[in-house]
């Protein structure tokens, strides 16, 4: 395995040959949805550059971040073979930021520990919108991208 200190992109290491039968469902949050809309557009197009089928391809919206991990255990009673949590938490005057990271951080992690389907965080946890914009398809790329390719990874993970 090749050192790599940013996303691999490469499928190199993985025994991945056909992803026309791979089913992902998407969950992703309507607050910050200019952000979490780009994340999709990034996450879904990146899947069906992969080879897998749009009708294989389930999106999913729930009202904020914190919602992510009702819907996502929801969608782990269903057969797919990845889940993708797609949010924007952004910083504002209040404690709120920081409750709602750890708690979809948090509960993301225990969703992982309990399912034997693979959840992945796709989630900005920003200061600004700044930040946010230079992640969902600025210059620092598009995390829905890196999601839809860590979805593929960890669905063939066995
Ligand atoms: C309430 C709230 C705040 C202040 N900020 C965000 C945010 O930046 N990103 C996000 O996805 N959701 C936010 N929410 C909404 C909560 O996630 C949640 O939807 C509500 O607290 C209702 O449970």
């Amino acid at each position: 395995m090749s050192t790599n200190n940013k996303f691999n992109f490469s499928l190199e290491n993985y025994n991945i040959t056909n992803n026309s039968n791979l089913k992902i469902g998407i969950v992703v949050s309507e607050w910050n949805s200019d952000i979490t809309n780009n994340l999709l557009s990034g996450t879904v197009k990146e899947l069906i550059r992969n080879g897998l089928n749009e009708k294989n391809i389930s999106v999913n919206w729930v009202p904020g971040s914190f919602e992510l991990i009702y819907g996502c255990k929801h969608l782990l009673k269903k057969n797919f073979n990845a889940i993708i949590a797609i949010g924007c938490v952004i910083k504002g005057d209040t404690d709120h930021y920081e409750y709602i990271c750890s708690s979809v951080s948090n509960g993301i992690m225990q969703l992982n520990i309990e399912s034997d389907i693979p959840v992945i965080f796709c989630v900005l946890t920003d200061h600004n919108k700044t930040q946010s914009t230079e992640r969902s398809g600025g210059k620092h790329g598009n995390k829905g991208t890196e999601a839809a390719i860590a979805a593929i990874k960890m669905a063939s993970f066995k």
